[in-house]
């Protein structure tokens, strides 16, 4: 029977896909599902913001040392408490918190955790430009329970993910997920008189080769020769190759890169020697650039630390900081063959 008026709801889609996975038991969909109503809290947060006391800072600073937004205090407290009681998950990881963050009784514990940055491009908060939650889901290796001992379960290597996505809260607030394995990305448009997330981007594929690049290049000087060559190098004129590339830089994270993932381009925070203390940049391994990674990868793009597939790196830390090359497939191994130095221009 053909579809009245509505369109296809995210719980739909996520049950649909549950249907199609033969191993799945609904765990999965529960989880994500708490999630979606954590993000339509803070979508609701973020819209009034500027309305409400709720914006500036809080005074503090966060494990990286960061000045903490209200908005980031709100995000990163709500999803923890809509995902603790769901009953999914053994801990959680928050770019917010400098430790895992356990599931409290009386809830009881599952076998997923939950990596995420509740609110991501924090500085743009207060001037209306796009931001974002970032998540990616993992699924528990050991028998273990308490939280001291879950620590090696939620180091995986971004390729365990069963689960990555974000939420952007731009213009409108959309939903991008994927749950891997040929499943697509599929995105969802938050339709505020509904209340309901309906699907406005099925299958997305990334351009194999773009047009944009997106870098913050206010650190040129910070940089190396290979990377201040391949950003050069887009910024060269050369018709055969379609240069020079357009420059767009929003300066948050998830808006430049569902920007990139739908238009084609690359998107890149390169290592840099700004600060002593963060020789890899300033993205996060585990809550920025795994998921991000997942959900190119998904759709035919890739993710690059400049010398190899993100997804393959093995974590040392939760607060790990990694160089980010993410976007279309010729575009990131172009950048790749520039950092490793075999290509110089
Ligand atoms: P923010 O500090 O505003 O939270 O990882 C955080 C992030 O934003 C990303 O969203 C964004 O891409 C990047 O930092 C921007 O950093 P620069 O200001 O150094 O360009």
């Amino acid at each position: 029977m053909e579809k009245q008026g509505l369109g296809i709801t995210i719980t739909e889609h996520i049950l649909k896909q549950q249907r199609e996975n033969p191993e799945a038991t609904g765990a999965f969909t529960i989880l994500l599902n708490e999630l979606i109503v954590a993000a339509k809290v803070i979508s609701r947060e973020v819209n009034k913001a500027g309305l409400v006391d709720i914006i500036g800072a809080t005074g503090g600073v966060n494990v990286q040392e960061e000045q903490v937004q209200k908005l980031d205090v709100f995000a990163n407290q709500v999803t923890i408490e809509r995902l603790q009681h769901v009953g999914q998950l053994c801990c959680m990881g928050s770019e917010e918190n400098a430790d895992l963050i356990d599931i409290p009784p009386p809830y009881p514990k599952g076998n997923y955790i939950l990596l995420f940055d509740p609110l991501d491009g924090s500085s743009n908060i207060d001037v209306n430009v796009s931001i974002g939650t970032i998540f990616g889901i993992y699924r528990k290796q050991s028998d273990e329970t308490n939280i001291d001992m879950l620590l090696n379960d939620a180091l995986q290597p971004g390729i365990k993910q069963v689960a990555a996505g974000y939420f952007i809260y731009g213009s409108s607030t959309i939903m991008v997920y994927t749950t891997g394995n040929g499943t697509g990305v599929h995105g969802f448009t938050l339709f505020p008189s509904l209340g309901e997330f309906l699907l406005s981007h099925e299958n997305i594929r990334t351009p194999e080769k773009g047009k944009i690049y997106s870098v913050n290049e206010g650190n040129y000087d910070y940089w190396d020769e290979k990377t201040r060559a391949l950003v050069d190098y887009f910024k060269a004129r050369d018709r055969e190759t379609g240069r020079p590339y357009t420059s767009r830089y929003v300066g948050s994270l998830v808006a430049d890169f569902h920007r990139n993932l739908l238009k084609g381009g690359i998107f890149m925070y390169p290592a840099d020697n700004k600060d002593p203390k963060k020789p890899s940049g300033k993205l996060r391994l585990m809550v920025e650039a795994n998921p991000l990674a997942m959900v190119v990868k998904e759709a035919k793009g890739y993710a690059s630390d400049g010398h190899g597939p993100i997804l393959e790196i093995d974590p040392a830390e939760l607060h790990q900081r990694t160089p980010l090359y993410i976007g279309s497939k010729k575009d990131v191994e172009l950048a790749e063959a520039f950092i490793s130095g075999k290509k110089r221009g």
